[in-house]
């Protein structure tokens, strides 16, 4: 059975502060809007925000400091308050009325003190002018910044090819449906069913400029010859899709075993081979134990994708590595290559490229549940090795655990779904935590 339950009520400020929890910093996320402007942000940058404690009707705004900042999110106190953190409030700096020092003034908007500590100063000016003295602030076109971090080539209407979430060994045509914040909504356009919709980041390695597949030798499933022109549709550029390294030939060999994170079931790195080498670097992937007789559960791997590994991988990063159901235990590699007679695909045709990052585990995020990709969860890192994630979903068991590359764009930082306007799935388990107005927060949902 399906749970929505609908993010307006998810308040993550409180719930990081609730379970001591840091977020991921933006500047990880090299997909995410404002990431490279995002360092600069900091506690201690000065912002001009509404003013939400003030008696009269119109907008009016007031000077806040940054007390502390997860994902797009920042803990505000405004200015004056002093040490007093019980008026701190919690601020999409994105989607917020906030902006730069100085914007009131520009814009002939008055600054108001809260009536609270209206009382405190008889000369706020002054107060003001030291307080503001050699401190931070937002650059001047933050906000035009990020609407136009928000921009995506991709439009509606527009054509790719895409993974056949049915069978994931071919592709199909999609139509992009639905642009949130760089991902996709697409719909399979040989499907009649309504609600048959597959949803992506524009950055994924599932979805393909139309002709791709052709071009690699990949199945695709079309239903005419002319399927690469359809009059009355634009088709999405090739410059549009993310890059992979190029190469001619790749040197994995039909046959090669290695260790690949399972398509099906991301919780699980597995034994696997190469079924079948394509052309520009492309190779489709086998999970040993679980293929499906006619190969539609093969999976395109790029050879240089961080997904997959070579022979002992996780043997070395102390990780479960699954077996096939009926393989002996305990598994040796050595063993297995004599009884299969097969090759460990070697070590150098793997992508051995160190990503320097700053993932933690603990740290929180937002991420896509990739079983069910509509669904962006409120997730932990759980496990750093090297450049790969173990993503865990909060409230949920670990077998939904997710291990995902640290430049996945399928991770976002806290906050990311409301600067989309996208819905937040919160964690499964949230319990009813008294806020501090005795209110509950929410219902623990029916498992
Ligand atoms: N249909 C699934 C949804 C799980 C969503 C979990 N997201 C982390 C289930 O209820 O098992």
């Amino acid at each position: 059975e399906r749970r929505e339950i609908s993010s307006s009520g998810f308040d993550w400020g409180k719930y990081l502060i609730d379970h001591g929890c840091q977020a991921c910093p933006v500047h990880l996320f090299p997909h995410a809007q404002m990431a490279l402007h995002w360092a600069e942000i900091d506690d201690g940058v000065k912002v001009e925000v509404l003013n939400l404690d003030c008696p009269v009707p119109t907008k009016v705004y007031w000077i806040a400091q940054v007390t502390r900042v997860a994902g797009y999110k920042a803990l505000l106190r405004y200015e004056g308050f002093g040490d007093e953190e019980k008026y701190d409030f919690w601020c999409n700096l994105c989607t917020h009325d906030v902006h730069a020092v100085g914007w009131c003034a520009t814009m002939g908007k008055p600054l108001v003190p809260p009536k609270t500590i209206q009382f405190k100063y008889s000369n706020w000016k002054n107060f003001l002018v030291q307080r503001l003295t050699g401190s931070k602030t937002l650059p001047n076109d933050f906000q035009q910044r990020v609407a136009q971090s928000l921009d995506c080539p991709f439009l509606v209407n527009m054509r790719l090819e895409v993974m056949d979430k049915t069978q994931i060994s071919r592709m199909r045509i999609g139509i992009v449906e639905e642009v949130v914040g760089g991902r996709l909504k697409l719909r399979y356009e040989d499907s009649d069913e309504a609600n048959d919709d597959f949803w992506c980041h524009a950055g994924s390695p599932v979805i393909h400029n139309v002709g791709w597949s052709e071009k690699v030798g990949h199945r695709i499933l079309v239903a005419s010859k002319d399927y690469k022109n359809v009059p009355g549709y634009k088709n999405c550029k090739p410059e549009y899709f993310t890059s992979v390294k190029q190469v001619k030939t790749c040197g994995f060999k039909v046959g090669m075993k290695l260790e690949a994170i399972d398509p099906l079931n991301l919780s699980c790195i597995c034994i696997a081979t190469v079924k079948k080498v394509l052309k520009n670097g492309y190779v489709m992937i086998g999970i040993d134990g679980s293929e499906a007789a006619d190969g539609t559960d093969w999976f395109c791997y790029h050879c240089s994708s961080p997904s997959i590994f070579p022979v002992g991988f996780c043997d070395t990063n102390d990780i479960n590595l699954a077996l096939p159901k009926d393989c002996k235990e305990p598994f040796s590699w050595e063993e297995y290559l004599k009884e299969t007679g097969s090759e460990a695909a070697p070590v150098n045709l793997f992508n051995r490229e160190k990503i320097p990052h700053g993932f933690v585990p603990g740290m929180k995020l937002e991420a896509v549940d990739l079983m069910e990709p509509r669904l962006i969860c409120v997730a932990t890192v759980a496990r750093v090795v090297g450049r790969l994630l173990r993503i865990h979903f909060d409230g949920w068991e670990n077998d939904y655990d997710q291990w995902v590359d640290s430049q996945s764009p399928d991770i976002y930082p806290v906050g990311w779904c409301e600067l989309v306007g996208y819905d937040l799935q919160p964690p499964a388990n949230l319990k009813a935590i008294p806020s501090s107005d005795g209110l509950a927060l929410k219902k623990k949902p029916k498992l």
